[in-house]
């Protein structure tokens, strides 16, 4: 049964959503629009909580890396129907993959066009993804929205803000949204710094600073990666013991909460670890989750099952909290 046949596929715009859009008052009404589709969507829509399908990890990590587990992934339709059946808020993959059934599935699922991309073909401590796709790309296939990386801690960080800077501006000004997938990395940082949570939390701020709509982040460890901050966190007594204390400073250091923030899902592990993870973001206030490998590796029944389980803990905090 799809989300639609329970709840009928019209939402009006709830007060959880326009709380959150008030913190979007500088934005143009289609940056708005196109915020509150994503808001307003499927099984979470309504509630301010976000769970979306990313896919560009063929393109990220290799095809075979990410679709071998369930070979049904490598057809583009097939990550259509998943997010669309799961119920979920929006779907986002590179130009070719949208392309592909954006036509097939012209108003099912909100869009979102993964506008930068990196391949693993060659091996650099200092990422940069190129620029695959355009903003005129976004518009004819119907999107609503952009995806763009950043590495912050990147030899090559400032060319990936300043192509975000105009792409940002361009993407605004013909009323796309603009997410922004922070992911720190590069020479700049250890392996162990590129989680640490001062250093996600930085990374939520240089995005939300750059006019990020929604951001992207992974989830952050215990870790301290600049050792300067060692300090900081110590004598301002920030906490950070468990995963629900630190989404919660990620989320203050996006502008006190007033910036979406979602967190990913990560390699393919067992369900009750994921489920905990979640759990732990909800109760920290994160407003959802991205979830690719998760869910496209597992056979669809049980991806649904899953997303389904995850967008529940969403829900039920969400009750709690719009009460
Ligand atoms: P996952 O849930 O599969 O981690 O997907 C989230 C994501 O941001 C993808 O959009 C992207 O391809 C991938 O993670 C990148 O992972 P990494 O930076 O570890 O290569």
């Amino acid at each position: 049964m799809l989300w639609c046949d329970l709840f009928g596929d019209f939402q009006m715009t709830t007060q959880a959503v326009k709380n959150i859009l008030n913190n979007y008052k500088h934005e143009n009404p289609g940056v708005i629009r196109s915020m509150a589709q994503i808001l307003n969507h499927g099984y979470l829509g309504g509630t301010g909580k976000v769970v979306i399908l990313p896919v560009d990890q063929g393109f990220e990590h290799g095809p075979a890396k990410s679709f071998a587990p369930n070979p049904a992934g490598y057809d583009p339709l097939y990550h259509f129907e998943l997010a669309i059946e799961a119920g979920l808020n929006a779907y986002a993959a590179p130009l070719g993959f949208l392309e592909a059934g954006a036509r097939e599935y012209p108003d099912e699922i909100p869009l979102i066009l993964k506008v930068n991309s990196k391949d693993l073909l060659y091996k650099t401590k200092d990422p940069i993804p190129a620029v695959t796709s355009t903003i005129e790309d976004a518009l004819r296939i119907g999107a609503i929205a952009i995806g763009y990386t950043i590495y912050p801690g990147s030899a090559m960080r400032n060319a990936m803000y300043e192509t975000l800077q105009y792409m940002t501006q361009y993407a605004k000004s013909n009323g796309l949204a603009v997410i922004v997938w922070s992911y720190p990395r590069g020479s700049g940082l250890s392996k162990e710094a590129e989680t640490a949570v001062d250093v996600v939390a930085y990374a939520a701020h240089i995005a939300a600073q750059m006019g990020a709509n929604m951001i992207k982040v992974k989830p952050p460890t215990e870790k301290i990666g600049l050792p300067e901050n060692e300090a900081v966190y110590k004598d301002n007594n920030i906490k950070i013991d468990t995963l629900a204390d630190r989404v919660s400073h990620v989320l203050q250091a996006a502008f006190n909460g007033k910036r979406i923030v979602i967190f990913s899902g990560g390699p393919a592990k067992g369900k009750e670890a994921i489920l905990e993870e979640i759990r732990q973001i909800a109760a920290g206030g994160g407003y959802g989750s991205i979830v690719g490998r998760n869910s496209f590796q597992r056979p669809k029944q049980e991806a649904i099952e899953l997303l389904r389980d995850i967008m529940e803990i969403y829900k039920e905090v969400a009750k709690s909290s719009n009460s």
